[in-house]
């Protein structure tokens, strides 16, 4: 079922947008002195992607950003949320920087600012340069400090035009999957990597704060997490003890450090020897204000100490990324969060599913995709009526695009992305986004 919502829920400056990242969309993968990142090399490792694809071609947007802009203003939307491809604007990761590269963003930014748009920019949404990782990448922390460089020559050349700069996308991807479980770039598997990895990312957030408010940055700063509601799959002491240790490796291992200074203890006793090497002030670095945390919110994560629970037996929907669909646990995450946290500003960074689409007569009636975004934006209504302070909600994906290790398989566009002829169809989800935004009552 679909939940009745309609803007005016919502308060009148509350921010609604559309969200992409780079790899995913831009293609031109050496286009202007680009250098390559870990997921141009990754893609190449045989099986790595599902589909066998890469992000050289992906959605064109390099080429396509002014009629892609024209789209998202068509939408309504106040907002984009996109990122900076690193290896574009500094080919190395460290040293030179690439004029062709930040002339792109220029163009791009100035292009939001023309129609109205507010650019949220992310730092990292994971295409690590190429050449920091011949030297461990984030498990090295000289990394550190060459994303604090970064980050402040991407705000002084932009700063004073974008609302909002995100340090990281997802730590808990780019350490887990891509340095643990091996699946995502850069293919590490091994915990103690991941670990040092994840605490160099959160170091280098708190260090690009400061840094970047030393220098008179004005945007809105911040990082975004993705997030589960973790829940017991039974109540036995068993399963209660793993969602407890679940939600503390996904969720208290990144928002206690930035929130509260201090690893969770009963994580840190779990991690034992593979914990961290943690240097002298590191946590108060990375305890620093935040204007906003992003959460990425996508399903629940139910917890069991023996069999994995079987997902159908909820009843409840299933995404093509095998993913439950469960709008109340964003609702329950929100609640919990402003209950166990000093809470900056939320903002839902992204949300959004993966289904399988069916083009008919050129159109694409996507119900279950519609119904899961205005079931969620319900879901976030239903959180601010609890006292949760949520500023702004951005759906996942404007486009069909590059879907990581699911290659160009899974889609995830409100627009659908036809990858032969790059032609953009708004699929169903858009059209009721966009009728959504006008939306004055029920
Ligand atoms: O496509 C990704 C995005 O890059 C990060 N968050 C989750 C999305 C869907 O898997």
């Amino acid at each position: 079922m679909t939940a009745l919502i309609s803007k005016s829920d919502f308060p009148r400056n509350f921010t609604w947008g559309v969200a992409t990242s780079a790899f995913q969309i831009e293609g031109a993968a050496d286009a202007d002195g680009k250098g390559p990142s870990i997921w141009d090399d990754f893609c190449r490792v045989p099986g790595a992607i599902a589909d066998a694809s890469d992000g050289n071609g992906a959605c064109d947007h390099y080429h396509l950003w002014e009629s892609d802009l024209e789209l998202i203003a068509d939408l309504g939307v106040d907002a984009y949320r996109f990122s900076i491809s690193w290896p574009r604007v500094q080919p190395l990761g460290s040293g030179a920087f690439n004029q062709a590269g930040f002339a792109f963003y220029e163009r791009l930014v100035d292009g939001m600012l023309a129609r109205g748009l507010k650019p949220y920019l992310t730092l990292n949404h994971w295409d690590l340069p190429s050449a920091l990782q011949a030297n461990g990448g984030w498990a090295n922390r000289d990394t550190v400090q060459h994303f604090v460089d970064y980050a402040c020559e991407v705000a002084r050349r932009l700063g004073d035009r974008v609302t909002s700069i995100c340090t990281h996308n997802e730590p808990w991807v780019v350490a887990v999957l891509g340095h643990d479980v091996g699946n995502f770039a850069p293919g590490i598997k091994s915990r103690a990597v991941m670990l040092q990895v994840a605490h160099h990312l959160l170091l280098s957030h708190g260090m690009a704060l400061t840094a970047l408010r030393a220098q008179g940055c004005k945007s809105s700063l911040g990082i975004v997490l993705n997030m589960s509601h973790t829940q017991p799959a039974t109540d036995s002491e068993a399963d209660i003890a793993q969602a407890q240790l679940d939600d503390g490796k996904g969720l208290r291992w990144y928002m206690d450090p930035l929130l509260k200074g201090a690893y969770p203890a009963d994580v840190l006793k779990h991690f034992g020897a593979d914990a961290p090497r943690v240097l002298p002030g590191d946590m108060e670095r990375i305890r620093v204000p935040l204007d906003f945390l992003g959460i990425n919110y996508y399903f629940r994560c139910m917890a069991s100490a023996g069999e994995p629970w079987d997902i159908k037996s909820s009843g409840n929907d299933i995404t093509d990324m095998g993913w439950e669909v469960y709008p109340e646990g964003l609702t329950a995450l929100l609640v919990r969060l402003h209950r166990d946290y000093a809470l900056p500003p939320i903002l839902i960074t992204e949300n959004g599913a993966a289904f399988k689409d069916e083009v008919v007569d050129g159109q694409v009636h996507d119900v279950q995709r519609q119904s899961y975004i205005a079931n969620h934006i319900a879901a976030v209504r239903d959180a601010m009526h609890q006292g949760v302070v949520v500023h702004g909600y951005f759906v996942w994906s404007l486009l069909d695009n590059f879907e990581w290790a699911s290659g160009y398989e899974k889609r995830f566009g409100i627009v659908r992305v036809d990858y032969d002829t790059q032609r953009r169809t708004l699929k169903d989800s858009a059209l009721w986004y966009r009728s959504f935004l006008k939306s004055e009552g029920k």
